[in-house]
C-alpha cells in the first residue's frame, strides 16, 4: 500500500547534530528542527529525512544505534520528537527517519547479551565465528579500514563481523527472530506517525555464505565489501518479506541507500508494482571515478560530460522500472557544487553555475533531495589539519594515503575533497559568528564561508536559496507537476559538449531543460522549427532565442515549454 503522494514532493535531509541548536549546548537538536519548520515549509519541502537521533555512542555519528526505540538525550526527548511530527504535519511535511539495520552499536543490549552468551539467542543476532587466532573467516575489508572481523569481547577464540567500524557489529538477517525484531521496530515508528524511511546501507544485509576469501585489491591483502556484493543473491527475499511485514501495512515513502545494484535486481528493489522501496538514491555521480585503492586515487570532481553520462545513464537504467531519488550531496559526501561543477572551469563557483547544477538535477525524473545548506550554495570547507577531523572514515582514508607514500600534507590535500566534514559543519542561519546555529559554543567550528547564510539569501531575490524555492514551486505548479513528477526523461543533444539538456514529456506537456556547463556561450538548435518555445524559467539572465537557435550564456540554465 504505497500511495502516490510523494511523487511530486521535494525532500530535505537534516543531519541533526549540525542543523539548529535550541538548547544552547552547541549540538543541534529536535527542538531546533521544529523551530525551523516554517523555513522548510517556505522552501517548499514536503518530505523531511532526519539522520539518526537515537541513543548512540556517536562513534559513527549516530549510525551506531544502541536503542532503536528512544531519542538520544543530546537531541531531546520522545516528547520533542512527537511535537516535531505534529508541527511538521501541520505544515504538510512528512517526516521519514533513518533505519540503520545492517548493524547496531556494540553498546546495544543485543550485542552485550551476545558477548555474555555467544551461543544463546542473541549470539545468533550477529555473525560470530570461531577463531584460531590466525585465520579470519574471510578477507573482506571494513568500509572504515582493517578486516571486517574483530575478536568478540571476553571470547578470544571468537570473532564477530562488522562491515563498518568495529563498534558496529553486523546483524544476522538470516535469523528470522532478528528480522521479526526489525519489522516490529519499523512498524512501531510508522504507528507513531513517521511517513517512511531512508534505509541505511541496506544492500549489505545479505551476506554471501559461507564466508570465503576474495582476490585482494590492495597491499593489505584485503578485498572491498563490493567484491562480496557482486556475488550476492537472494536479497530480494528479505526485501519482499519487509514489504509484506511493514510497507504493505502503511502508506509510506521509502528510499534505499543502495550501492552496487545490478540491473536485473532493480525491479525487486524499486519496481513500480512490486518493488520493496519507493525509490533508491542515484549514486552514479558519487561512485564515478572512485578507486578501490582509496580516496587518494579517486577523482575529486567531475567534468560536465562525466556528470551528464552519470545522471543520464541512471535515468535510463530505471526508465521502465521505477524512480530514483536524485541528490548532489548528503552527510557522507562533499558539497555538490564542489564535486559536480567542473572545478577547473572559470566561474564554476558563481551563483549562476550553482543554479544551473540545481536546476539540472532537480528536474530529472524522481524525487529530488536537498541536503541542509545545499540550498545556500555552500561549498566544501577548508580542512586545516588532520587533528581537526573526527570522522572515522576520513581518518582511515588519510592513513591509507600515507601508507601509499603520500606526505602528511599530500594526504590531507587528497582526502579533503571527499571528507564527510565538508557537509557536517553547522548550518549558517545568519552572518553572526556562530551563524545563528547556537547560543553556546558549536560542537565543531562552522568553517563554511559566512556568505552562505539563510538570512542574507532570503533578502536577496537573486540568491541561490531563492532559486531553489523557484524550482520547488515549479515542481508543484498545477500546470507542471504531472510532467515533472511522472513525465518521461529523454536526453537532448547529448553529444554537444558541456551542454546538459533533456526533455520531460507526459503526452500533454513537453518541457525542455537546458544548462550550459561552461563559462563560454554556446548555441543550441531547438528541436522543432515548427513549434514555438516559451521560456518558463531561467537562472537569471534573459535567454536569447533567434529563430531556431538558443544562445546560452556561460552557466545559463533555462526551461522551455514546447507549444
Ligand atoms: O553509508 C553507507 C556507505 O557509505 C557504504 O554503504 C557504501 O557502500 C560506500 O560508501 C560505497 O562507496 C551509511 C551512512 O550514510 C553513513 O553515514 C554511515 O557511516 C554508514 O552507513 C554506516 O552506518
Amino acid at each position: 500500500m504505497s500511495g502516490d503522494w510523494w511523487k511530486s514532493e521535494t525532500a530535505y535531509q537534516i543531519w541533526p547534530k549540525s542543523f539548529m541548536d535550541a538548547s544552547g549546548d552547541g549540538i543541534g537538536d529536535l527542538k531546533g528542527i521544529t523551530s525551523k519548520l516554517d523555513y522548510l515549509h517556505d522552501l517548499g519541502i514536503g518530505i523531511l529525512w532526519i539522520s539518526p537521533f537515537y541513543p548512540s555512542p556517536l562513534v559513527d555519528e549516530g549510525y551506531d544505534i544502541s536503542d532503536y526505540y528512544s531519542i538520544d538525550p543530546r537531541f531531546g526527548t520522545m516528547a520533542d520528537f512527537e511535537e516535531l511530527l505534529t508541527e511538521a504535519s501541520k505544515r504538510d511535511i512528512h517526516v521519514i527517519t533513518d533505519i540503520v539495520v545492517n548493524h547496531c552499536s556494540d553498546q546495544h543490549e543485543w550485542f552485550r547479551k551476545a558477548c555474555e552468551d555467544p551461543d544463546g539467542p542473541y549470539g545468533r543476532f550477529f555473525y560470530i565465528e570461531d577463531w584460531d587466532g590466525e585465520h579470519l573467516p574471510c578477507n573482506l575489508r571494513s568500509e572504515f579500514g582493517g578486516p571486517v572481523w574483530e575478536p568478540l569481547p571476553g571470547h578470544p577464540d571468537k570473532v564477530y563481523l562488522h562491515f563498518f567500524d568495529k563498534t558496529q557489529p553486523d546483524l544476522n538477517w538470516e535469523n528470522p527472530d532478528l528480522r521479526a525484531e526489525i519489522y516490529k521496530m519499523m512498524n512501531w515508528w510508522l504507528d507513531k506517525g513517521v511517513s517512511g524511511f531512508r534505509m541505511d546501507a541496506i544492500i549489505n544485509i545479505k551476506k554471501v555464505l559461507p564466508f570465503h576469501d576474495y582476490p585482494a585489491d590492495r597491499d593489505d591483502g584485503l578485498a572491498s565489501v563490493s567484491a562480496m556484493l557482486k556475488e550476492q543473491t537472494g536479497i530480494d527475499q528479505f526485501f519482499r518479506e519487509m514489504k509484506e511485514q511493514v510497507f504493505d501495512q502503511h502508506d509510506t515513502f521509502t528510499v534505499g541507500e543502495i550501492f552496487d545494484a545490478r540491473p536485473e535486481e532493480l525491479a525487486a528493489f524499486i519496481g513500480t508494482d512490486n518493488g520493496c522501496f519507493s525509490s533508491m538514491f542515484d549514486f552514479s555521480g558519487e561512485v564515478f571515478g572512485k578507486s578501490e585503492l582509496g580516496w587518494y586515487r579517486s577523482k575529486a570532481y567531475l567534468s560536465a560530460e562525466e556528470y551528464k553520462s552519470c545522471i543520464f545513464g541512471a535515468q535510463r537504467s530505471v526508465r521502465e522500472i521505477g524512480r530514483l531519488s536524485n541528490i548532489i550531496e548528503n552527510h557522507d559526501e562533499p558539497r555538490g557544487v564542489s564535486r559536480y561543477l567542473p572545478q577547473d572551469a572559470w566561474g564554476c563557483h558563481s551563483d549562476d553555475a550553482k543554479k544551473a547544477l540545481a536546476g539540472t538535477y532537480m528536474l530529472l525524473r524522481g524525487v529530488p533531495f536537498i541536503y541542509q545548506g545545499q540550498e545556500l550554495g555552500t561549498e566544501n570547507v577548508d580542512i586545516p589539519s588532520i587533528e581537526k577531523v573526527s570522522d572515522v572514515w576520513t581518518l582511515d582514508q588519510y592513513r591509507t594515503a600515507q601508507e601509499a607514500g603520500l606526505s602528511d600534507e599530500e594526504a590531507l590535500a587528497a582526502v579533503a575533497p571527499f571528507s564527510r566534514d565538508n557537509a557536517r559543519v553547522p548550518m549558517r542561519w545568519d552572518d553572526s559568528e556562530n551563524g545563528g546555529f547556537t547560543d553556546g559554543t558549536p560542537w565543531t567550528p562552522l568553517r563554511s564561508a559566512p556568505a552562505f547564510n539563510v538570512a542574507d539569501e532570503e533578502e536577496n531575490p537573486d540568491s541561490v536559496l531563492n532559486f531553489y524555492r523557484q524550482l520547488i514551486r515549479l515542481r508543484s505548479n498545477e500546470e507542471y507537476w504531472d510532467v515533472l513528477s511522472n513525465g518521461e526523461f529523454l536526453a537532448y543533444e547529448e553529444n554537444q559538449k558541456n551542454l546538459i539538456s533533456y526533455f520531460r514529456w507526459n503526452g500533454v506537456c513537453t518541457l525542455l531543460v537546458m544548462a550550459n556547463f561552461q563559462a563560454e556561450c554556446q548555441n543550441v538548435e531547438l528541436p522543432d522549427e515548427n513549434k514555438a518555445y516559451e521560456i518558463i524559467m531561467t537562472n537569471g539572465k534573459p535567454l536569447h532565442i533567434f529563430g531556431n537557435t538558443v544562445t546560452l550564456l556561460g552557466w545559463q540554465f533555462a526551461v522551455l515549454q514546447e507549444r
